[in-house]
């Protein structure tokens, strides 16, 4: 069984890859008869659907785009001849929020968790040299014992409607790319690097994962050249006078690894990773012993026409946009984002804060209203579905860290946002995820969460566990909104509150931003106005300086984003430095001009 592997798939020797994106069947099941009426063996009626997408973008009518509860793709696909010793298995990107795969009628597979891959073996039930249905019954219902949560009220009329207790669209269907792979039956199922810098030179400690007994071969290039090699699952290789990856000057080595069994290569997997390392000291933040201030957003993977479907032009417009206004960091605020988004990262020069989907952890329709201001204490941590929710939640941790642990864009996993946690059940529930998050990452990253405001200095309950903190605040929005005077008393009274308590660990905003709609002018400034949200950031860059243990400031958010409909959201959430076009508003000018004065 192979079924762990997260490796993201290539095409070289001994691996195929076929992507299987395109215009796939979809139909809604509302009455979920789909599996008992035969459907898993072709759809009997159908609209088209592109995959990958949200399919909510993709319709006129509310119903719709609304829709909760079971849907349906299907495709078809050749498969060349059975080649001797290989296995065949279908690669999803990610599905939302769970689903059964099945292939020529049988059922194959089944996932649960959105935002990460899964791997499903199709050997049996593959027809080859033939053409294979490839048929999901997919369902993107919400509650409180997955990641994230939310809850789904039945209509009386018995629609299902899905309440995130987040603030973001409950965007849905087929998110990321499908592969058709062909891999060795023998072969390596992940890898992990970690590195330890010495006087010129850097030891690259590699740990190879494979059931097979066959000689593990692994090597190091710089520029095309050989720069290390060594054998074994478990080795170091030690590069001479290293070329570190930074924010600055991103470089990649090529690392190969192979299985070698009687001079023969039974499998081989290329990859590029950067050696550099990351650590907190003292309320500093160190990428290669050095401190590293972090500048940048809050994100979402979000797009009208793509919804949460990955698109290449959009990413490349994003990281464009962020690089000019002289951004090094954003957080994969609230899920883990496509795998591409973190090599693009490794490429530029971005330094990522990974994020674990646990969003919504408090029992509120409106998270960020309760967030903003003295919410009530829910008992969430205290309900019967706990158990099955952290059960989840420990997958989807490892699951994350497995795929993304070699990137050196990736600095820190941030395990929470917004929880309730002012009770000891809270703390009890984040103190394992946390020792199993340190416990399963080689590189031991700092592990976080975001904090919101109600996790108060005198009530907190798990700031104790993090190794850098994260706060969200919007005082100045939620918190006296349109006073900015005030809001930077109550922001100061805070944060002394904060460094009374003598933590000596950086602090980091992860969230502070206003609402503004791009085509709003006012002067005097005035919430919602471009002028306003000019004049809300440069009253927390004047606070940040008072503070030198603030490490890292990231605005929420980069860009317009879709929510769910609420009298407080127009067209979605308007905090965007950019607007959903990805063009910048007045305070763009403002972040840039501040950014590039710090170093
Ligand atoms: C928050 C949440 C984020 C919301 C944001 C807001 O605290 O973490 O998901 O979008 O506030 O704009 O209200």
């Amino acid at each position: 069984m192979h079924k762990d592997s997260m490796l993201y798939p290539q095409r070289n020797q001994k691996r195929s890859d076929t992507i299987l994106d395109g215009l796939w069947k979809f139909s809604f099941d509302p009455a979920s008869c789909g599996e008992k009426e035969g459907w898993p063996n072709g759809l009997p009626s159908f609209v088209k659907m592109p995959v990958p997408a949200s399919f909510q973008e993709m319709f006129t009518d509310i119903q719709s785009r609304e829709y909760c509860g079971d849907y349906w793709y299907e495709t078809d696909f050749y498969l060349d001849e059975k080649k001797e010793n290989t296995d065949t298995v279908i690669r999803f990107g990610s599905v939302t929020h769970r689903c059964k795969v099945f292939l020529n009628g049988k059922l194959v597979g089944q996932h649960e968790g959105g935002f990460l891959p899964f791997n499903v073996d199709i050997n049996d039930a593959a027809k080859y040299d033939d053409e294979n249905k490839l048929v999901l019954l997919v369902n993107n219902e919400l509650s409180e014992e997955m990641l994230p949560c939310g809850a789904t009220e039945v209509k009386p009329d018995g629609r299902k409607v899905a309440h995130g207790y987040f603030d973001f669209f409950n965007y849905s269907g087929i998110h990321r790319s499908v592969h058709l792979l062909t891999l060795p039956a023998e072969r390596i199922d992940n890898y992990a690097v970690s590195f330890t810098l010495e006087e010129n030179r850097a030891v690259v400690h590699c740990t190879v994962e494979t059931e097979s007994n066959a000689q593990v071969v692994i090597a190091l290039k710089q520029d095309g050249k050989a720069a290390a090699q060594e054998q074994g699952k478990e080795c170091d290789l030690i590069v001479e006078n290293p070329h570190l990856w930074d924010t600055k000057d991103p470089y990649l080595y090529e690392i190969e690894l192979q299985l070698v069994k009687d001079n023969e290569v039974l499998d081989l997997y290329r990859d590029k990773i950067g050696i550099r390392t990351i650590a907190v000291k003292g309320t500093k933040i160190l990428l290669n012993n050095k401190p590293v201030y972090l500048k940048g957003y809050g994100k979402h993977e979000d797009a009208s026409m793509f919804g949460r479907g990955f698109n290449y032009a959009i990413a490349a417009r994003d990281f464009a946009c962020m690089k000019w206004n002289g951004a090094n960091c954003f957080r994969t605020s609230h899920y883990p984002y496509d795998e591409k988004w973190y090599q693009m990262a490794d490429e530029q020069g971005f330094l990522i804060i990974d994020e674990v989907p646990a969003v919504g952890m408090m029992r509120s329709m409106h998270n960020y209203v309760a967030a903003g201001s003295g919410g009530k204490y829910t008992g969430f941590f205290e309900s019967e579905t706990v158990p099955r929710l952290k059960k989840r939640h420990l997958e989807a941790v490892k699951d994350m860290i497995r795929r993304d642990q070699n990137h050196p864009s990736v600095i820190a996993w941030s395990l929470f946002n917004e929880p309730e946690t002012t009770s000891t059940y809270a703390h009890a529930y984040f103190k394992d995820v946390f020792d199993y998050a340190k416990k399963i990452d080689q590189q031991v990253r700092p592990c976080t969460g975001a904090f919101e405001k109600n996790s108060k200095p005198e009530l907190c309950q798990c700031y104790m566990l993090v190794d850098f903190m994260c706060f969200n605040r919007y005082y100045g929005w939620y918190i006296s909104g349109g006073d900015l005077k005030e809001a930077e008393e109550k922001f100061r009274d805070e944060l002394s509150r904060w460094r009374a308590k003598n933590l000596n660990i950086p602090f980091v905003f992860t969230e502070f931003g206003c609402d503004t709609l791009g085509d709003v002018h006012e002067l005097p400034g005035r919430m919602w106005s471009q002028e306003y949200q000019r004049e809300y950031y440069e009253m927390y860059f004047k606070v940040f300086r008072d503070y030198p243990e603030i490490q890292g400031e990231l605005v929420w958010n980069f860009a317009d984003f879709m929510t769910g409909q609420a009298i407080m959201r127009v067209g979605g959430n308007r905090k965007g430095v950019f607007t959903r076009d990805r063009q910048p508003k007045d305070a763009a000018y403002i972040l840039k001009q501040h950014w590039e004065s710090i170093e």
